[in-house]
């Protein structure tokens, strides 16, 4: 391995270079390199500034977080950040692609930063569960002061270039060009100037309201629920503002370490490699994708439109097909004010919504229009019918090569694709709504579907920035499948004596962004009855069927497009629907069920046993590649708190034999739907963990 920083001296300045791709990240190696060229520039006498700047892409994005977790190595970065600051000369960092983390904090440790225009900045520590350990907590509230400093480190918001301008965290923003010169230059001026280091560590901290860091508080109790790094960063930055420098920095290292060593850190960072893993699929390893321009999309509902929207805002062509001229401008009308929604947020620039509206979208009840598209996706009515009339028209009218997809949440894709003379161009897209938010994108590969095609789907997700998650095919894929059936487990929490509201609090103070029941009422309770129905005549007689349910749907209740159903929806927000109670009540008097009290912690074991259980089922099958692909549709897809890690990588925290034998607890209760999965039984014998399968 070359060495990864690198030192070169011309007319005075010292050139320093990290070089440690693909971000530059501040491995041993790199700490131990400006360590070493930082000591030798203060022995040479022929050096009157130094310029830091990172090669390829990006400055420093921050830590190696591939070394968390393992014993730490010196040099520490806090300490190198300090000799960096200590440097007798000035010390110019020179910033390009992004200062994150560690990354920034090295650039607040040098004495002036230069940035490019599309620079961008940030200290997205917690997101990883920690805090900005080397000195970000106490130099960024002295270059830009407190408020800005517990904004910008509880977020982990990132910033670009005229906003660091602003707020006093960079000096001057050059014009577009390379690093090096670019900080070459700075320093020549610099030099000619005469200018001393000016070290931040040494800038007075600017007093504040002294209910500032209550409101901090107050907004991380809201939006952090649960998490421990948000408290943290807090503390470190009022630790800025009450020690001397050295002491806050021992204050903030305090505060680093306890997160360290938490499990909410294993979590984040698990889920942060994982997010980048699922990508990685060997049967698409080397193959090209198909070249997407045009896309055509199959129905203009809410999911169809999402989706138009999403392809849309990433630059590509959509023609959107509906069956009528009535639905079509509905359809049209669907599209036009979602976009219209994000002129008015600022995420999209008017003149870029008027070339949209102009040239790249348009719809129609003319499937003749699709003859040139490279891609259609199909969210029509979730019927098996409806969908096979669709794909044999598809079939018809696309140019050989066209990639056909369908968006189907549940139903069978190979049935789907032997309608077509062409299976191996046929793939599910499975979005979830509303598509143009929701970050995930089932990429659901059918026996005869091409590798092309399966890695088009993973082109088209990078380019639509959703995360994207192979699965096989089976009722439901890997969410939904997984849904059904911990979406039982809480039924039978309820029959056996909760009540759904307590399930749906006690799962929101777990970490879910909502209970399962309010995500019914979100969702419509239709859909689930649909579902129940369809699947009706495949029942086993065995399975409790929880029938309260339908008791709400006969009503016509669907939650909260009828401002009905688990909640009733009033102006002033949703409260529980009594009724709902003596439709359980009824449940249990048929079924012969004497309620009984349930603590908060059973439900919640019940709830991740039955997810865990079925999720090793999905895994043994092949329908999930690995425990991690089921972590991040678990996290992107049904809200599962990330700092969890999502289910697998809970499970392995708790331990797999708990859930095993949360599993035999359960079954004493329902052994039909508390059955073991065989994958569960075998790591628990092996003593092996879920994390032990994504590693293989
Ligand atoms: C920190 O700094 C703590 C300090 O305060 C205190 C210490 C005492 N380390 O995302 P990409 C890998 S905490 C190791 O696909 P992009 C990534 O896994 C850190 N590896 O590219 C991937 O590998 P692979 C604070 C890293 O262009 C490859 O690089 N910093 C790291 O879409 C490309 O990544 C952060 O939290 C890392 N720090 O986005 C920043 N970062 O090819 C985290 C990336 O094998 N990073 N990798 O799959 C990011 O946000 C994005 O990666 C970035 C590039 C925006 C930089």
């Amino acid at each position: 391995m070359p060495d990864p920083v690198s030192l070169e001296v011309v007319d005075g300045i010292a050139i320093v270079a990290i070089a440690n791709p693909p971000v530059n990240a501040l491995s041993q190696a790199v700490r131990a390199g400006l360590a070493g060229v930082f000591a030798a520039i203060e022995a040479r006498d022929d050096v009157r500034a130094v310029v830091i700047y990172g090669s390829d892409r990006t400055f420093i994005a921050g830590a190696d977080i591939r070394e968390f977790g393992k014993p730490p190595l010196e040099p520490f970065l806090p300490d190198v950040i300090n000799q960096i600051e200590a440097c007798r000369l000035p010390v110019i960092a020179s910033l390009h692609g992004t200062a994150l983390g560690g990354g920034l904090e090295v650039a607040m440790g040098a004495h002036f930063r230069v940035a490019d225009p599309a620079a961008r900045f940030g200290l997205p520590e917690v997101t990883l569960g920690i805090l900005p350990g080397a000195g970000g907590t106490q130099r960024l509230p002295r270059l830009a002061g407190a408020e800005v400093a517990l904004d910008l480190i509880t977020t982990g918001r990132q910033i670009g270039a005229e906003e660091a301008l602003a707020i006093g965290l960079i000096d001057k923003i050059a014009a577009a060009g390379d690093p090096r010169t670019v900080g070459v230059a700075y320093a020549q001026d610099l030099v000619r100037q005469g200018a001393a280091p000016r070290r931040s560590s040494a800038l007075p901290v600017q007093a504040v309201a002294p209910d500032v860091f209550e409101q901090a508080r107050t907004r991380v109790a809201q939006k952090s629920r649960g998490q421990l790094a948000p408290l943290n960063c807090i503390k470190a930055v009022e630790g800025a503002m009450r020690l001397p420098f050295l002491e806050g920095l021992a204050n903030e290292r305090a505060l680093f370490t306890e997160l360290m060593g938490s499990d909410q850190r294993s979590a984040l960072i698990h889920a942060f490699f994982a997010e980048r893993q699922v990508a990685k699929v060997p049967d698409i390893k080397g193959v090209t994708a198909r070249p997407i321009e045009k896309i055509g999309v199959i129905g203009g509902g809410t999911m169809g439109a999402g989706i138009a929207v999403a392809a849309l805002l990433s630059g590509l062509k959509v023609t959107l097909i509906e069956r009528e001229p009535e639905a079509v401008a509905r359809a049209k009308a669907n599209v036009t004010k979602t976009l219209e929604g994000s002129v008015k947020r600022g995420k999209l620039a008017q003149t870029k919504f008027d070339d949209i509206m102009a040239t790249t979208f348009s719809a129609s009840d003319d499937y003749s229009q699709l003859v040139d598209a490279d891609l259609v996706i199909e969210a029509v009515f979730e019927s098996m019918e409806v969908k096979k009339d669709v794909f044999t028209r598809l079939d018809a009218i696309c140019k050989p090569g066209a990639v056909l997809a369908t968006n189907t949440s549940y139903l069978d894709i190979n049935e789907i694709a032997a309608m077509t003379s062409r299976p191996q161009d046929v793939i599910g897209l499975h979005f979830f709504s509303p598509a143009h938010v929701m970050r995930l994108l089932e990429i659901v590969v059918a026996d005869k579907t091409a590798p092309e095609v399966t890695a088009t789907g993973f082109e088209l997700a990078k380019r639509l920035k959703k995360v994207a998650v192979r699965a096989g095919v089976c009722d439901g894929f890997i969410g939904n499948r997984i849904l059904s059936h911990y979406r039982k487990a809480v039924d039978g929490a309820v029959l056996a004596g909760a009540s759904p509201f307590d399930v749906d609090r006690a799962l929101v103070d777990f970490g879910l962004a909502m209970g399962p029941f309010a995500v019914s009422d979100l969702a419509g309770l239709d859909i689930g009855w649909a579902t129940r129905k369809r699947l009706a005549p495949t029942r086993d007689p065995r399975e409790v069927y929880a029938a309260f349910s339908d008791r709400l749907c006969e009503a016509g209740h669907f939650g909260r497009k009828t401002g009905k159903g688990y909640y009733v929806y009033k102006e002033d927000g949703p409260c529980p629907n009594e009724d709902v109670l003596t439709h359980v009540a009824d449940d249990r008097a048929a079924k012969g069920i004497t309620p009984r009290a349930m603590s908060d912690d059973e439900i919640v074991d019940r709830y991740m046993a039955a997810m865990v259980n079925e999720a090793a089922r999905v895994v043994e099958e092949g329908i999930a590649l690995r425990p991690l692909d089921v972590d991040v549709t678990l996290l992107n897809g049904y809200g599962f708190p990330r700092w969890r890690g999502g289910p697998m990588q809970y499970a392995d925290t708790v331990g797999l034999e708990k859930i095993l034998a949360d599993v035999a607890r359960f079954a004493r209760e329902d052994d039909f739907l508390w059955q073991p999965a065989p994958l569960l039984q075998r790591l628990v014998a092996e003593g092996k963990t879920f994390g032990d399968l994504n590693d293989a």
